[in-house]
């Protein structure tokens, strides 16, 4: 393994909110890197970073930037990563995709490393790194489905700006100011930059993350339905799901029932289970007021896990609270992880 000297690493979308966030996590982590190209829009090339006390330049990002590369993580956009994911995997290069642009291909594994991490055996030099919300509710769900089995999940979601982007980060603040100030603030990113109408998010809740579908739901609330039954191997899982933006910065939580297959388990039983659980830290003591919230995972790479309980009604019904990191289990560290992982196992050329 070439792990001694390390590798050539891309990283597109590097001036981003998780592009920010890859690179820290690289530095945090140890990656071993050789060589490190940092690529954006024609909008940030030039741009100087500073990494370890040495500085970089920021590059647009063109199917050449990639010759040599041997690792390369994806995060600005599907149409980016549908035009280059492809020219960099010509190039030797393997991708850890970000957007949603090949997680429901069948021939690219969708990976959480805490759960799927053989499926990276299949790759074809693209791997795609499922939605934030899906991978911190998967690794919650694993350690459950291996014990009990999974039959049915039904999760509404309490999401942070930041997953739309650091431009919404900056509506947030800014809107947020103005509100206070007795001024007016137009809103023009959330729900959805590309959709017909924006709406006022500070002080408010959003029930709609991405565009919609015809079937109501929309692409986000889809995403969660589709990656967990393709990263679980379970297509016949029943999921459905309803996504909410909120004015939080960064953290997305989650409020999750879910039925196992198995009748006549406790909740003292499941939180046993989630706290030995890999990637999970158990936040669970109601008589202190101990639950997880997303302003203490800021941060963290963990998923954190709380008031489980059973269903009043249904047996094999439980309800949980999970929390983490948007921008770092739900992107920037799963994508490294994945990078670790491929590493680990040799499948980096
Ligand atoms: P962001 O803060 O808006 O950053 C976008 C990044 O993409 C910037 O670095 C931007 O560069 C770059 N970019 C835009 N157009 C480009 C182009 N044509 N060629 C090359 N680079 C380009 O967005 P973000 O929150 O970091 O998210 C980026 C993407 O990651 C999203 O669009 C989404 O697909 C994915 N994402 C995935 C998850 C997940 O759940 N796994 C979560 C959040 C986001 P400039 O500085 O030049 O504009
Ligand atoms: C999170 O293609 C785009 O403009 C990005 C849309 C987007 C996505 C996506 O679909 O890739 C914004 C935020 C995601 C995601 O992780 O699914």
């Amino acid at each position: 393994m070439r792990e001694h000297n390390g590798f050539h690493v891309a990283v597109v979308g590097a001036t981003g909110a998780v592009g920010q966030q890859m690179i820290q996590t690289l530095v945090k982590e140890n990656f071993p890197i050789r060589e490190l190209t940092l690529l954006s829009s024609a909008r940030s090339a030039g741009k100087k970073v500073m990494i370890k006390g040495q500085e970089y330049t920021v590059q647009e990002a063109k199917p050449e930037s990639f010759e040599g590369v041997e690792i390369a993580l994806f995060s600005a956009g599907g149409s980016v990563s549908k035009e280059l994911a492809p020219e960099a995997a010509k190039r030797g290069a393997i991708v850890v995709d970000n957007t949603s642009a090949f997680r429901m291909d069948e021939n690219i594994p969708l990976v959480v490393p805490e759960v799927n991490e053989g499926d990276l055996h299949n790759h074809n030099g693209i791997i795609a790194n499922p939605n934030c919300s899906t991978i911190q509710m998967v690794v919650a769900l694993e350690p459950i489905r291996q014990k009990y089995g999974l039959k049915k999940i039904i999760v509404s979601t309490y999401q942070a700006v930041s997953g739309a982007g650091a431009a919404a980060v900056e509506e947030l603040m800014e809107q947020t100011k103005s509100i206070l100030n007795g001024e007016t603030y137009e809103p023009s990113i959330l729900p959805v930059k590309s959709d017909k109408n924006h709406y006022q998010i500070a002080f408010n809740a959003i029930p709609q993350i991405d565009k919609f579908q015809d079937n109501g739901y929309t692409y986000e609330e889809m995403k969660m339905i589709n990656e967990t039954k393709k990263i679980m191997h379970l297509p016949e899982l029943h999921v459905s799901a309803t996504c909410v933006r909120l004015p939080v910065a960064v953290g997305h939580s989650e409020s999750v029932y879910f039925e196992i297959e198995e009748g006549n388990v406790s909740a003292s039983e499941i939180k046993a289970l989630l706290k030995d659980a890999p990637g999970v830290i158990l936040q669970d003591d109601p008589e202190n007021q101990v639950y997880p919230m997303p302003a203490d995972c800021v941060g963290k790479n963990d998923v954190f896990v709380g008031r489980i309980r059973k269903d009043m009604d249904e047996d094999r019904g439980f309800h949980m609270w999970v929390v983490s990191d948007n921008l770092l289990k739900g992107a920037a560290w799963n994508s490294v992880q994945i990078a670790e992982s491929l590493v680990k196992l040799g499948l980096v050329k």
